[in-house]
């Protein structure tokens, strides 16, 4: 084991009786960690690099931090990949930014600050060793022509021996925008349009993380939305120039899932890995020493006319441990129904229901014996409304206790499927293939370990249930 990965396994220990640490997914030996940067399978491994403090659990000093996986399950730390340097153009961070395959050159393309500019990094080809380009920045500025609010977070593809960049940005009055660049050499580069703009009452004032890309026969584009509201996706064509949707949605229910990036690996497979910030104050933060975590990862595919479908990828099944099955049975308002086979906080559950005449159905979650705490993942028959409830999550005075939620229609006679992922402070929800929600909770008692089903405004009916527990990734 080299010494870098001694110490940072020795600082994992040190912190792994936290028990809101997650066990089954990544984030840093310790401090501050938000987007996932530069996702690609390269050499047959998984390069997962990420927006990192590695002073303080505080968002600031922005580096790149860097991991590798053969399976996109188990990680192994690497050194830093990217660091501000003293009066170069990303002197006060190496922001969000995306990795490439120049024709074998392992090639980061990435924001710095301040002001926003676009740098550009080459690499060994084991992606551990960086070396900016000497003139960076190699896009300076946004057009004249246009009023902006932000100006960052390169996504780079190559389409016919041509490079293309979109950037996240605003137009300052108007709303959120995505702009396209093209080049031949990566270090010249021409902007092209607007790729897409929204209105600023509706998605928001400024689109950070745009992520671009084809899957099956249409196009999708992936933003996140400033001020911090979630993330939306589109789907529709592309002309060279513009991108027009045909289709929009949420992208995660749950506030918390932002700044994604997607890649595609060897298979063909289109995967994505959001962050999920944390939802409990700065002060809890820095007492627990690390904030942040990334999503697991999931694969987006295309489904009907043009929709998006959603699922964690199939390796996080070797994560699975010790097994138990309920089998079907009725659910009333009456009584819930007390899984004694499945206690834990570092689960997978998948659940299938007949949602019958209840007015909602679902999993109660993290509960302890008294139900003083306990999370609530809901769904409602009638409205489509996929919900998760942290009213009381927690004991701590010093969480977030909002509802999230988003809609998620069933057709007619389909069943309602949960596959629901608890590790410790994460709550991943996947419902039908098509429809997901994350979140964060922080129960505050040893014993909230319990997991129940409900039915409410009239009767529901399980059809089957089985549960694991996760094995934790690091030793
Ligand atoms: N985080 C990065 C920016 C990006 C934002 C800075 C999204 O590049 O716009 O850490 O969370």
């Amino acid at each position: 084991m080299s010494s870098l990965s001694l110490q940072a396994s020795r600082i994992r220990q040190q912190l792994a009786s936290d028990p809101h640490r997650p066990h089954y997914h990544f984030l840093p030996p310790a401090n501050w960690m938000n987007d996932p940067n530069g996702l690609i399978h390269w050499r047959g491994q998984y390069h997962l690099f990420y927006q990192y403090n590695p002073a303080a659990p505080t968002w600031g000093n922005i580096h790149w931090g860097h991991a590798v996986s053969d399976d996109l399950v188990h990680w192994a730390d690497l050194p830093i990949a990217l660091a501000p340097t003293p009066g170069g153009p990303d002197k006060d961070g190496c922001w969000s930014g995306v990795a490439i395959d120049n024709g074998g050159v392992p090639t980061l393309l990435y924001t710095g600050v301040s002001p926003e500019v676009q740098c550009i990094a080459t690499g060994s080809q084991d992606l551990v060793t960086w070396e900016k380009y000497s003139v960076n920045p190699v896009l300076a500025s946004p057009p004249d022509h246009l009023d902006v609010v932000g100006f960052r977070d390169p996504c780079v593809w190559q389409d016919n021996g041509t490079w293309y960049m979109t950037l996240g940005t605003g137009i300052r009055g108007v709303g959120g925008a995505v702009l396209l660049y093209s080049s031949t050499d990566l270090r010249r580069w021409d902007y092209v349009s607007v790729l897409l703009s929204g209105d600023k009452n509706a998605t928001g004032e400024m689109w950070e993380c745009p992520s671009f890309f084809p899957l099956g026969d249409k196009y999708v584009l992936l933003i996140s939305v400033l001020p911090r509201a979630g993330t939306y996706y589109f789907i529709g064509s592309f002309d060279g120039e513009r991108f027009t949707p045909e289709h929009q949605g949420t992208l995660d229910f749950g506030v918390h899932f932002f700044a994604p990036q997607t890649f595609l690996d060897a298979a063909g497979r289109r995967i994505m890995i959001g962050w999920l910030w944390e939802g409990r104050s700065e002060e809890a933060q820095q007492s627990a020493g690390w904030a942040g975590v990334q999503s697991l990862p999931r694969q987006l595919t295309l489904y009907g006319s043009g929709r998006l479908g959603i699922e964690p990828v199939p390796e996080l099944r070797t994560l699975r441990g010790e097994h138990s099955h309920q089998a079907g049975g009725a659910l009333s308002p009456a009584a819930d129904l007390d899984l004694r086979n499945v206690r834990g906080n570092c689960l997978e559950i998948i659940a299938e229901f007949e949602p019958g005449t209840a007015e909602t159905v679902g999993l109660k979650v993290l509960c302890s014996p008294d139900g003083k705490e306990e999370t609530w993942i809901t769904y409602s028959p009638q409205t489509g409304q996929l919900a998760i409830d942290r009213s009381r999550s927690s004991i701590s005075e010093d969480v977030h206790r909002n509802m999230n939620s988003g809609e998620m229609r069933l057709a007619e006679d389909e069943t309602l499927k949960l596959h629901v992922f608890l590790d410790r402070s994460v709550i991943e929800i996947f419902a039908n293939g098509r429809a997901s929600l994350s979140s964060r909770v922080y129960p505050s008692r040893s014993d909230s370990v319990h997991t129940k089903l409900f039915a409410r405004g009239g009767n529901a009916n399980l059809r089957t249930l089985d549960a694991w527990v996760m094995q934790p990734i690091w030793k």
